[in-house]
């Protein structure tokens, strides 16, 4: 059974890359390649946050240490590796992270033909708390024989060739679909590499739970305020749903996706365009939960189908199970034809 598969058929990411590769075979394994170093950045990730706690006891992580040096914020730490781990690929020509105004375009002597896009840790506030982060990530193609430019990272989300996030917690879990599906690993610390634990995962059709910050309730607009009161005092009868919001977006899309339910952080009179951003929050999360049988909405079109315009673009999201966003897709539907 599974415990003996891990035991002697260690499914590792890589391998299961490479499995996935033979269905393409004119892949030179440049996608291979790129993702073994993602794998590396979250590695290196994981074992920085899991020391945060005493970082912070022995002052290194974000205080001055020992030596009175001022160290690293752990996403400023974070983000300086995975850029030096994309572009020591030599597989990318073009990078947009959470961390940086503006884009990285690859030296060309380094340039490849993928463009990442990615917060190296997303929800960073929460470290102090040992509340679960992550680092999440999105890849497109360059747009053909072009030189690199910024419309080659300004694509719709449906174009992604793969997406997946790291959530750094009680252990450490990196979900990615290479648009087949969604497939979930775990690290090893005694090996050091990320076995298959939750092969090909679909989102329940419906949950029972709903993920929201209430605290933003007085500034919500009409469909998301009557969806939520429907999610507390249901009028079908069915029971009311439980809220949980960690306040961590990889945290709280990972219970999401294996217990369903529906991830909301909607526009509101504050932040008219929400606060998650489309190219590294919105699009990798929406991705992933098509793939696994849920559906991802803007309150004005599928989240996958929207085009950013600027790298650091904001967008509202409701994801999760596809009944449940498919009943505030109706609510924002009645709404426009008042
Ligand atoms: P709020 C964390 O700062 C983050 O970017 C996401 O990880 C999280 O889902 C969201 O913001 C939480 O925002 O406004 O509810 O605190």
């Amino acid at each position: 059974h599974a415990a003996d598969a891990h035991r002697t058929d260690l499914m590792t990411i890589t391998r299961h890359v490479l499995n996935e590769q033979t269905k393409h075979p004119e892949s030179r394994g440049d996608f291979t390649i790129l993702l073994s170093h993602i794998v590396l950045g979250c590695k290196f990730v994981c074992t920085a946050v899991n020391k945060a706690g005493l970082a912070k006891l022995i002052g290194l992580a974000g205080e001055t240490n020992v030596q009175g040096e001022e160290q690293k914020k752990l996403d400023v730490l974070s983000n300086e590796v995975f850029i030096k781990a994309l572009v020591s690929s030599g597989r990318t020509c073009i990078l947009v992270s959470e961390e940086d105004e503006e884009a990285t375009f690859v030296e060309p002597s380094k340039r490849g033909k993928y463009c990442v896009v990615f917060d190296p840790l997303d929800g960073s506030s929460n470290i102090d708390c040992a509340v679960s982060i992550g680092t999440i990530f999105g890849i497109y193609l360059i747009k053909e024989g072009a030189e690199p430019k910024l419309e080659d990272v300004l694509q719709p989300g449906k174009n992604m060739l793969a997406a997946g996030y790291c959530m750094y917690g009680s252990s450490c879990q990196f979900v990615l679909s290479t648009g087949t599906g969604v497939n979930g690993f775990t690290l090893d610390p005694s090996l050091g590499e990320f076995i298959l634990t939750h092969p090909d995962i679909k989102i329940p059709k419906k949950g029972k739970i709903y993920s929201v910050n209430e605290g933003n309730a007085k500034n919500w607009d009409n469909p998301t305020a009557k969806y939520v009161e429907r999610c507390k005092f249901p009028t079908d009868g069915s029971p009311a749903k439980s809220l949980r919001y960690i306040g961590s977006m990889v945290a709280d899309v990972h219970r999401t996706l294996l217990y369903g339910g529906i991830f909301l952080y909607p526009a509101d009179k504050k932040s008219p365009s929400g606060k998650l951003r489309v190219l590294y929050e919105v699009f990798p999360m929406s991705f992933l939960m098509e793939q696994a049988g849920g559906q991802a909405f803007t309150g004005k079109q599928r989240a996958l189908d929207l085009v950013p315009t600027q790298i650091h673009e904001r967008s509202p999201i409701f994801l999760g199970s596809y009944d449940d966003v498919e009943e505030i897709k109706a609510l924002y539907a009645a709404e426009v034809k008042k």
